[in-house]
This record gives structure tokens, C-alpha cells and sequence, in this order.
């Protein structure tokens, strides 16, 4: 990722926006639990590591020398700060009389991904992701359709992807075939794919170099083992924080939207159950090509602007099948995920009336 200097200007814009939203912050009626201007302190950045919905733990940047707070701060959301999600940097105070804080504003995103929710509406999940790693395993089985799925994800948020083929302990003399051809096609297209066991130390090593300095998120089926990494990749102590804030609800889970890991070899990920196996659905059609990276270069030489690579004379497309400098294998999979955006546009259609 790239250019995250601020230029004067926009430096600017964001004081002025910040103080706008702490005015009309100030101006709601209900300032969380006494967290009133006089008894907070100075304005400290911070990057929220876990959401509750109405509250978030925030991480300082830099622990207040005053109070010599460390760790983490559960905060308040003043009102009107639009979303908040785990990954934000963001703007917070403490206050004087007790462990809590507020936040008060949210600095400028390098990404945000968004999931549908359950009545359709896009909500965004996680800020500041860099690096979306698709995680794959002989079992449960690997569906090249999926990995496409997320590789367009990645794409159009701008977020680099890696494709790791984990449980490498379970490949044998019936799948091995079938995954060579999996790195083969991935590894022409571009991309990296690393073959590791969540089991074994040196394969961890080989991953720690890849998410050194980068915000990630596993993704991927359930069962595959993400969790089974994440767990090898943060130090113990992290564990327990979670163990310890899910404790504290005298036996029963605290909902955990979504949480900020940090691997003990540098680096950190959010892991949240509505990221792992966000849908698709939400995309328009002429979105998805720009997730073919093979694809949406030749679709630009298509004779017709909305070509729709079937029949139409001078198609690009179907020139470079037959070329094969394309495979058909990730056309069909491009046309999949055209056809089952249609699907669900007719569900959604049908729902209406
Ligand atoms: N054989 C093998 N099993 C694994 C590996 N990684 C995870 N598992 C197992 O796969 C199952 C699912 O793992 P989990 O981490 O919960 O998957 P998740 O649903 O993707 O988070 C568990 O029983 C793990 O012990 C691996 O590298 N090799
Ligand atoms: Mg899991
Ligand atoms: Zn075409």
C-alpha cells in the first residue's frame, strides 16, 4: 500500500472535519456515563482492536506519559461519528476518573471491506486491511470458484491478496494433482501461494515473513484452519485477553464483533466472523472483471464496451481462449460469478413483490 503522507491541505480538512464532528458531538444529549469535557483528557491516537458494538477497545499509539496508561482503554463512540470497525486509527480521550475513554474521531481509511448484513444493508467490518490472505485445505475440499470469490474482493478494495494451501500434511497421491494445477494457475496469474501445515514450525516461519508489517485477514471456508494459524501466529498472552474479556461475563461469551490480533514476529490481523465468509452479492456485474487481473486488461479490446464475451464479433475475450493465452478454466469461473450475481438479483426481485 501506498501514500499515506498527508498533504497540508488535506491535513487541514481532517482537523477542521474532526473539530466540526467534537462540536456537534459535544451538542448530543446523551454524553456517555459522565464522560463530559472537563473530566476528559488530551486528544491521543489510537487504532481499535476489538468492537462490542456500542464500545471498543482502543490501543494507544503512544501511552499517555501523564497517566502512564498501556494496554488497551475500553472506549464510548460519541454520537455522530458514523462507523466505527476494528482496524480504525482513531482520535480518543481518556477520562480522568476511571479506565474508560471516548473516542472522538476517525482518521482517514486505506481500505474499509463491507459485508451485507441480514437485511441486505452493506456494513463495513474491518478499516485498514492491506493484505487478505484466502486460505484453502485438501479438506475441507478446495473450490477454485471460491478462491476467485475472494480474489475479487481483493481486487476491487485494493488489498493485496496471498493464497495459502494449508493443512500440506493431508495432500497425497489422490489430490496432490489437484493442488500443483491450484498453484500453477494462481502462481501464472501472479500471485503467491504458499503450501504450509498449521502444524508445523517452519512452515509458521515462512508465513511470519509474509505478514510482517501488514494488517491481514484470513479468509476461506470453516474448518480450513484459520484459526488454527492465527492461534500459532499471536503470542500466548494475546490469547488470554481474549479468554480473560470472554470470562468476565460471569461464564457467558462476550460478542466479540471483531478482533486485532498482533502476531508476536510483527504485523497483525482482524479476525471477524462476518469477514472470513462475506458474500459477494452486493458487487455489480461490471465489477467482477476488474477481479480477473488476466481478464479486464483484454476486455478493454472487446469491439462492444458492454461485450458480454458470448457471441458478439470481436470479443477479445473469446480471441485470447482460443489463443489460450487465458484459461478457460478461470473464464468459466469469471462467467460463474457473473451468473450467480443474476441469481440473487432475481431473489432479491422476487423478495419485492
Ligand atoms: N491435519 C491438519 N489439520 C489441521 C491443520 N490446521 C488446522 N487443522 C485442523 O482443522 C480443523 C479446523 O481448524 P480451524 O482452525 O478451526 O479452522 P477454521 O474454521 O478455518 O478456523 C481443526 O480440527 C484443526 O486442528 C493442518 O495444518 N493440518
Ligand atoms: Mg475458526
Ligand atoms: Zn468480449
Amino acid at each position: 500500500m501506498s501514500k499515506r503522507r498527508l498533504s497540508q491541505t488535506q491535513a487541514r480538512r481532517i482537523k477542521q472535519k474532526q473539530q466540526k464532528q467534537r462540536e456537534n458531538a459535544n451538542k448530543g444529549d446523551n454524553p456517555p456515563l459522565g464522560l463530559d469535557e472537563d473530566s476528559l483528557g488530551i486528544e491521543q491516537h489510537g487504532r481499535v482492536v476489538a468492537h462490542y458494538g456500542t464500545q471498543v477497545d482502543i490501543e494507544a499509539h503512544n501511552a499517555d506519559p501523564d497517566n502512564g496508561r498501556k494496554g488497551t482503554i475500553r472506549c464510548f463512540l460519541r454520537a455522530n461519528l458514523g462507523s466505527i470497525v476494528t482496524g480504525d486509527h482513531v482520535i480518543w480521550r481518556a477520562s480522568k476518573k476511571d479506565d474508560l475513554g471516548v473516542v472522538v474521531s476517525c482518521q482517514p481509511r486505506q481500505s474499509l471491506l463491507s459485508r451485507p448484513d441480514t437485511f441486505g444493508k452493506l456494513k463495513p467490518v474491518a478499516a485498514n486491511v492491506s493484505q487478505i490472505i484466502i486460505t484453502i485445505a485438501p479438506k475441507p475440499e478446495a473450490h477454485t470458484n471460491l478462491i476467485d470469490r475472494y480474489l475479487v474482493i481483493a481486487e476491487i478494495n485494493d488489498i493485496a491478496p496471498i493464497i495459502i494451501i494449508n493443512k500440506a500434511d493431508l495432500i497425497s497421491e489422490q489430490n496432490r494433482a489437484n493442488f500443483s494445477a491450484i498453484t500453477k494457475l494462481y502462481t501464472n496469474l501472479g500471485y503467491r501461494v504458499l503450501s504450509m501445515s498449521a502444524h508445523s514450525h517452519q512452515d509458521i516461519a515462512q508465513l511470519t515473513a509474509l505478514i510482517k508489517g501488514k494488517t491481514s485477514i484470513f479468509v476461506g471456508q470453516s474448518g480450513v484452519g484459520k484459526s488454527s494459524i492465527i492461534q500459532r501466529l499471536v503470542p500466548e498472552q494475546e490469547i488470554l485477553v481474549g479468554s480473560l474479556s470472554e470470562a468476565t461475563a460471569k461464564g457467558r461469551h462476550t460478542t466479540t464483533h471483531s478482533q486485532l490480533f498482533h502476531f508476536a514476529q510483527g504485523g497483525e490481523c482482524i479476525d471477524s466472523p462476518g469477514i472470513r465468509e462475506f458474500g459477494l452479492w452486493h458487487l455489480h456485474s461490471e465489477d467482477v472483471i476488474k477481479g480477473f487481473v488476466e481478464l479486464r486488461e483484454i476486455a478493454q479490446m472487446c469491439k462492444f464496451r458492454d461485450c458480454l464475451h458470448e457471441v458478439e464479433p470481436g470479443c477479445a475475450i473469446r480471441q485470447a481462449l482460443e489463443d489460450q493465452t487465458i484459461t478457460q478454466q478461470r473464464f468459466d469461473s469469471y462467467k460463474r460469478i457473473i451468473a450467480s450475481l443474476n441469481d440473487v438479483a432475481m431473489k432479491t426481485m422476487n423478495n419485492l413483490d
